[in-house]
């Protein structure tokens, strides 16, 4: 086996990612913490300071209740998350986080995130929930507050966390292994709060060739929470909603600001505006082919009908939605000088915040904003519970909240024992973006502390099943030790397969069975079926992956628990007959929204058996 130090880091609470939810559970864990005499750990697989979706910073905070104002309630937010999520939502933790969401918005701006303000000193705001910020350094300031909280020594970057800890029912630890060195971690805790993003990159993207990696979400959220989560035997939920977000073409920077700031049109090349021309197809999504806004997903639809009509490209006319506003200072030459400019600076700034790779392609192709369009188009679909999809484990809601059912003890505890999750690891809960993902991080860092504190648990470990772990997930080293240099090209081996091939057949899978881009997002049974067993195949190669250095071998495990993601899906979807989300996925065999569908789909998956059991939950509307 690869000669790889065995470290043991002993701690309470650990925290594994490092991204909005693990940063937002840093501050909140060490508070109680201190209090409480609880240790706690955080680790990451990169570096705290620009991990995660946030890496390169954001322009926009996508939740503020503004409970403060009383301009919107809780319930307010609950129905604009259940009619644009086609009714599957638990309520109770849509209203848990947006009762909390605003103060930790508040101390995004004691930290010193530059939040806009207008002359009278008020937010400004993108759209109804949405706050206009200057985020490019956002990561930056949330992961100081994190680091001052916790003590760097308690934070463990450039560690990779595979596989879960289990003392029977009970979560107890992680283990990974260090990206930089050659260490095998082992995280011994009384309670783990998995916060490591969603999944990128399960789908064949876009992008090609020398754009490979360029996604709109990030690609190093490679399905860690999904992967930990199942591997535990938790309870999952919503795992057929993933995300397709609609984004400028080629680099996916956000149509946001566009659509919601500058009242920006999108049309199809024929010249329609698909919004309008198409609003009769809204009749049959009832009733949430209704409601205000218009679900995302049903926005897509309208567009991608556009597509399939032959009508594309689709186009943002941001040169229209720039001159409108110009055109309030007509009368006023200086005034409407500035205000250009000023609204030229906003477009590339909206990039520059969030979508660096937007701004470049803008550069790079001599794109004016204010005197041509810009091509937007459907991205490749995503798994993340905390924007507009839904995936994610299911987790208890609050006490003073959630329906009997709903409710095991502590809140965004996933059905395992002293495993929390928050952000993207936590499903049915969707529109919490960065903010809410902060803030539900903070709920559950609390109540896994209260769980450590009441609970008091003793674990036990099995060295000879710690040592097992070590041995398979260093493996793909020592394939490749052994059989690298039998042939001239170390890509075409007989005896491996190296990660990047591998992904390549796993997006190949999604992409031509499960709906993905080339199959302009269509399945059915006979085409889910069919990928199901090449899925199977995968799996029994997964065991032959080769890592040529530390690099590779993290390329391997993410690439396995990418694998396990599209499993999830690829079931779910099979499982639920008909087609709720037309512009997420759409089931050509059971192409109608179904009112007896209108229940959320679980599935858990036994180690022991190696069986997965699909099976539906109730919704129960507190609101
Ligand atoms: O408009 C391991 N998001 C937006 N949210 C907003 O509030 N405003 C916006 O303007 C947003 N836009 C946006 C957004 C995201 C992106 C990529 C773009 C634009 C271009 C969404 C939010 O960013 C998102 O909802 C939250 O960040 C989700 O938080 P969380 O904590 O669930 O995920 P994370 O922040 O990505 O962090 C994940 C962490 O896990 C680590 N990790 N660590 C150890 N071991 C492993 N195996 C690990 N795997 C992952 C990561 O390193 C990271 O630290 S707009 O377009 O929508
Ligand atoms: P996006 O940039 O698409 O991620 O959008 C940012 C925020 O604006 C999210 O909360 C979206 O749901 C919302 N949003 C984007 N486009 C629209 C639209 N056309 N109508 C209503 N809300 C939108």
């Amino acid at each position: 086996m690869a000669n790889f130090e065995t470290v043991e880091v002993n701690t309470d609470l650990l925290i594994v990612g490092g991204g909005m939810a693990a940063t937002g559970a840093a501050v909140e864990a060490a508070y109680w913490g201190k209090k409480n005499n609880v240790k706690v750990t955080l680790v990451d697989k990169a570096a705290v300071d620009r991990s995660g979706a946030v890496a390169m910073g954001l322009s926009a905070i996508n939740q503020y209740v503004d409970l403060r104002t009383g301009k919107n309630t809780v319930k307010d937010y609950v129905d604009y998350v259940r009619n644009d999520l086609m009714g599957i939502t638990r309520e109770d933790l849509v209203a848990s986080i947006a009762r909390h969401v605003d103060s930790t918005v508040h101390l995004f701006e004691k930290w010193g995130l530059p939040i806009w303000k207008d002359a009278e000193g008020n937010y400004v705001h993108e759209g109804r929930w949405q706050l206009m910020i200057n985020g490019e350094s956002y990561k930056v300031v949330v992961a100081e507050a994190a680091k001052n909280a916790l003590g760097m020594d308690n934070i463990y970057e450039r560690v990779f966390i595979v596989e879960p800890l289990m003392d029977g029912d009970k979560c107890s630890g992680a283990v990974g292994f260090s990206t930089r060195e050659n260490k095998f971690y082992v995280f011994k805790a009384k309670a783990v709060l998995v916060a490591m993003g969603g999944a990128v990159h399960v789908f064949k993207p876009r992008s090609s060739g020398e754009g490979l990696g360029r996604a709109w979400y990030p690609p190093w959220n490679s399905g860690s929470s999904a992967y930990f989560t199942i591997k535990a035997g938790a309870e999952m939920t919503c795992q057929e909603v993933r995300f397709i977000p609609v984004r400028f073409k080629d680099a996916y920077g956000p149509v946001g600001a566009w659509f919601l700031l500058f009242k920006s049109r999108a049309i199809s090349a024929a010249g329609g505006e698909y919004m309008v021309e198409r609003k009769e197809e809204l009749e049959k999504w009832l009733p949430y082919g209704k409601v205000k806004p218009i679900p995302a997903n049903l926005r897509n639809w309208l567009g991608m009908m556009d597509v399939m009509d032959g009508k594309g490209p689709l186009v943002m006319k941001t040169e229209e939605a720039i001159q409108k506003i110009a055109d309030e200072l007509k009368d006023d030459p200086k005034g409407y000088k500035k205000k250009m400019k000023e609204l030229e600076e906003e477009a590339w700034e909206d990039f520059l915040d969030m979508t660096i790779s937007q701004a470049i392609l803008w550069a790079s192709t001599n794109t004016f904003p204010e005197q041509e369009p810009s091509e937007i188009a459907a991205a490749e679909p995503y798994f993340i519970g905390s924007h507009s999809g839904a995936s994610g484990a299911w987790v208890s809601g609050p006490k003073d909240l959630a329906p009997k059912d709903y409710f095991w003890g502590y809140t965004n505890m996933a059905t395992v024992k002293g495993m929390f999750c928050a952000g993207d690891a936590s499903g049915a809960s969707s529109h919490k973006f960065s903010s809410g993902s902060h803030a539900e991080g903070r709920i559950a860092a609390k109540a896994a502390i209260d769980y450590i504190v009441k609970e008091k648990p003793n674990h036990k470990y099995d060295n000879n099943a710690i040592n097992a772990l070590k041995e398979t997930i260093l493996k793909p080293m020592d394939i490749f030790a052994t059989h690298g240099k039998e042939t001239s090209d170390p890509n075409v081996n007989p005896n491996y397969i190296r990660p990047k091939q591998f992904m390549f057949r796993l997006q190949k899978i999604m992409d031509e069975y499960a709906g993905g881009v080339s199959a302009q997002f269509k399945t059915n049974k006979p085409l889910l079926e069919k990928g199901m067993k090449l899925l199977d195949y995968l799996k029994e190669d997964s065991t032959k992956l080769a890592a040529a250095d530390l690099h590779e071998l993290m390329r391997c495990w993410e690439n396995i628990q990418r694998m396990w993601q599209a499993e999830a899906h690829v079931r779910t979807i099979l499982f639920r007959e008909e087609t709720r989300w037309p512009g997420y996925y759409y089931r050509a065999d059971t192409p109608t929204i179904d009112k007896n569908w209108e229940k959320f789909v679980n599935l858990k998956y036994d180690v022991k058996t190696d069986k997965w059991d699909v099976f539906t939950k109730d919704i129960h509307h507190i609101f």
